[in-house]
């Protein structure tokens, strides 16, 4: 059955030009998709991944060739919905994990460098004690999440990433899809996070949610990879 998926997915993948995949190319804010390329940093790897054998780059924070400054940043409120929108939609099996990282100035000058990234926020899959895995986001033509209430005001940069794990039991070959947001968030509670790590370094590529077999035998655990979703100080 997977293996027929597989086939119907390429064949899907042929009609668009050989292996195009997706990209996360507009911010939703309040549920309304700004424009393409408005906020979110552009890059320069089409729809394509970075494989978890080359996740040591630096452009593991916002994919290759992404520059803030022709990025405008959005205006969010804490606590408010946000997220992105998937161009055209995931069509591979895989976990959604979301950092922020906040600039020490403004988020168009920011690179991301440091241990700054906090997460946010995860989609894991589903799981049924053997019985089946299940990726809600399969077919997803977007990705909303909430903004922590507790945060500080500043500008951050917002980062996804779609981690597929269609060929995750092949060491190095999990892929990553990348995409940052650059916000100016009011109206939070003027918390830090208790819980940053470094982009890249949070990840190995031998992570047990990495390198990993989603279908014999159905996995009775799933691993999401990097830190747990950061609390805040008061
Ligand atoms: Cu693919």
């Amino acid at each position: 059955m997977l293996s027929f998926i597989c086939y119907f997915v390429f064949g899907l993948l042929s009609l668009r030009g050989a292996f195009a995949h997706w990209v996360f190319s507009a911010l939703i804010v309040d549920g309304e998709a700004t424009e393409n390329w408005q906020y979110v940093r552009n890059h320069t790897n089409a729809e394509y991944p970075i494989k978890s054998e080359n996740m040591t780059t630096t452009d593991m924070r916002c994919n290759v060739g992404a520059v803030g400054t022709n990025t405008s940043t959005a205006p969010v409120k804490a606590g408010s919905t946000v997220g992105f929108t998937v161009n055209p939609l995931i069509f591979h099996s895989g976990v959604v994990d979301v950092y922020m990282a906040r600039a020490p100035g403004k988020a168009a000058d920011f690179d991301g460098s440091g241990d700054v990234w906090f997460k946010i926020y995860e989609i894991p899959p589903v799981l049924d004690g053997g019985e089946s895995i299940e990726f809600s986001t399969f077919n997803a033509t977007q990705i909303e999440f909430p903004l922590p209430a507790a945060i500080e005001d500043g500008e951050y940069l917002l980062r996804i990433e779609f981690l597929a794990l269609h060929l995750a039991n092949y060491l190095g070959k999990a892929e990553f899809y990348i995409g940052c947001a650059q916000v100016a968030v009011t109206g939070g509670g003027g918390g830090k996070p208790t819980k940053t790590v470094a982009i890249p370094g949070a990840y190995s590529s031998t992570d047990p949610g990495i390198y990993m077999n989603i279908y014999t035998p159905i996995p009775t655990v799933y691993v999401m990879p990097g830190p747990p979703i950061s609390d805040f100080t008061q």
